[in-house]
C-alpha cells in the first residue's frame, strides 16, 4: 500500500469546558473561530460537527442558511474541511426515548426531520457525510421496545435519509452502552449487517471509535480490518479506554500503546485515506486541565499517532512471516514490543 500523508480532524466538542455530570465548567468556551485556527496551528486538517456545533437546531431555514455560511467562511479561511455532520438526536425533549426507535411516531417524525435538516446543513457546510451515533436507540428496561421493530426501525430510517438525498453518505458509529443500558446495534458488524439490506448499501459504512469497540469487548484494530475488508471504513474516531467503565475518550494511545499502534498500522497497511477517509480523534480534555493546554490531548493524540505510524513504517515484512511460518509468535511478539520501546 502506498505511503500516503494522513489528514486529521477533531470535533468543537473536543475542546470543551470540563463540564461533567458531577460538576459545572471548569473553562471558559472558546470561539469557534479559534477552534479552528488553533486545530490548523497545530496540524489538523478538518473539523467533525454535530448539526447544532453549526446552527442551533431551532433557527430557521434562513438563518441556518445564513449561520452555515459563515462557518463554512471560517473553514475556508483556514483551508479546513468539513469532515461530517451528525444529527444531535440526544438532548432535545422530543429524543428522551431516542429517535428512530421511539414509541411514540411523533418523536420518530421529529428524528428524521432533524436528520434531514442536517443533511442540509452538511450541504452547506461541504460534506456529503452524515455520522449516526444511535445515542438513544436502544433500552434501560429491556421490555421497553421491541427489539425486533427497532431493527426494521433503523433500516427504514437509514432508507429515508438515503432516498431524501441522492449524494449523502450515511456513516454509523455504533457504542454498545452509554447512555443506554444496551444499545441496538451495539457494534460496527451489526450496522454494517443492515447496510446490506439497505436501498443503497454502496453509501452506508461505519466510524469506528476505538472506545466503544473497547466497551463492547472487543479489538479496535479487529474492528478497523473487517471494516476495511468491507470497503465501508469511511471514519475513525481514535481515542483510548482504560477498562470498561464510562466512555473516557482518553487521548490516543495513552493506556494501551499496542492496541493503538495496532490500529495504526492496519489504517496504514490496507489504505485507508487513500480515498479521502480522514484520522479522526474524539479525544476529551480532562477535567483537571488548566486552560491553557485546552489543546494538548489532541497535539498529543496526533503525535502519539505520527509516532506509532513511524513504527510501523519500520516494521520488516520479510521478518514478520519468516515468523509466522514458523509459528514463532513470541518471537513476533517481541519484535513488535521492542519495536514499540525504541529497541
Ligand atoms: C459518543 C460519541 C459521539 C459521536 C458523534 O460516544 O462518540 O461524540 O462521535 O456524535
Ligand atoms: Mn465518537
Amino acid at each position: 500500500m502506498g505511503h500516503h500523508v494522513f489528514k486529521y480532524t477533531a470535533g468543537p466538542w473536543n475542546i470543551h469546558t470540563g463540564a461533567d455530570p458531577f460538576g459545572p465548567p471548569v473553562r471558559d468556551e472558546v470561539d469557534f473561530a479559534e477552534k479552528v485556527a488553533k486545530l490548523k496551528e497545530i496540524g489538523y486538517h478538518g473539523i467533525q460537527f454535530h448539526d447544532d456545533d453549526v446552527v442551533s437546531a431551532e433557527a430557521d431555514v434562513a438563518t441556518t442558511q445564513k449561520i452555515a455560511a459563515q462557518v463554512k467562511k471560517i473553514l475556508d479561511e483556514h483551508g479546513m474541511i468539513a469532515e461530517f455532520v451528525a444529527p444531535r438526536l440526544w438532548e432535545h425533549p422530543n429524543t428522551i426515548d431516542g429517535g428512530y426507535t421511539a414509541n411514540d411516531p411523533a418523536m420518530r417524525q421529529y428524528a428524521l426531520d432533524r436528520s434531514k435538516r442536517s443533511i442540509d446543513i452538511a450541504h452547506m457546510i461541504g460534506t456529503k457525510n452524515i455520522v449516526l451515533w444511535p445515542a438513544r436507540e436502544g433500552t434501560y428496561i429491556r421490555e421497553a421496545k421491541d427489539p425486533f421493530t427497532a431493527t426494521q426501525r433503523c433500516v427504514d430510517y437509514i432508507n429515508a435519509l438515503l432516498d431524501y438525498d441522492k449524494e449523502i453518505r450515511i456513516i454509523g458509529e455504533m457504542k454498545p452502552n452509554e447512555p443506554m443500558d444496551h444499545a441496538y446495534n451495539p457494534t460496527s458488524g451489526h450496522f454494517i449487517a443492515l447496510a446490506y439490506k439497505t436501498i443503497d448499501p454502496d453509501r452506508v459504512g461505519v466510524n469506528i471509535e476505538s472506545a466503544h469497540a473497547i466497551l463492547a469487548g472487543l479489538d479496535p484494530s479487529d474492528e478497523m480490518a473487517f471494516a476495511l475488508w468491507h470497503k465501508k471504513l469511511w471514519a475513525v474516531h481514535l481515542n483510548d479506554q482504560n477498562g470498561l467503565k464510562f466512555d473516557e475518550d482518553k487521548a490516543f494511545g495513552s493506556v494501551n500503546l499496542r492496541s493503538a499502534f495496532n490500529q495504526v498500522w492496519v489504517l496504514d497497511r490496507y489504505g485507508y485515506g487513500a480515498n479521502g477517509e480522514m484520522v479522526g480523534f474524539d479525544v476529551k480534555a480532562l477535567r483537571t486541565t488548566t486552560p491553557e493546554k485546552r489543546y494538548q490531548h489532541l497535539i498529543n493524540s496526533k503525535r502519539i499517532f505520527e509516532h506509532l505510524l513511524a513504527v510501523a513504517r519500520s516494521l520488516d515484512t520479510a521478518t514478520i512471516e519468516s515468523f509466522r511460518a514458523t509459528r514463532d509468535y513470541e518471537g513476533l511478539e517481541l519484535y513488535i514490543v521492542e519495536k514499540l520501546m525504541g529497541k
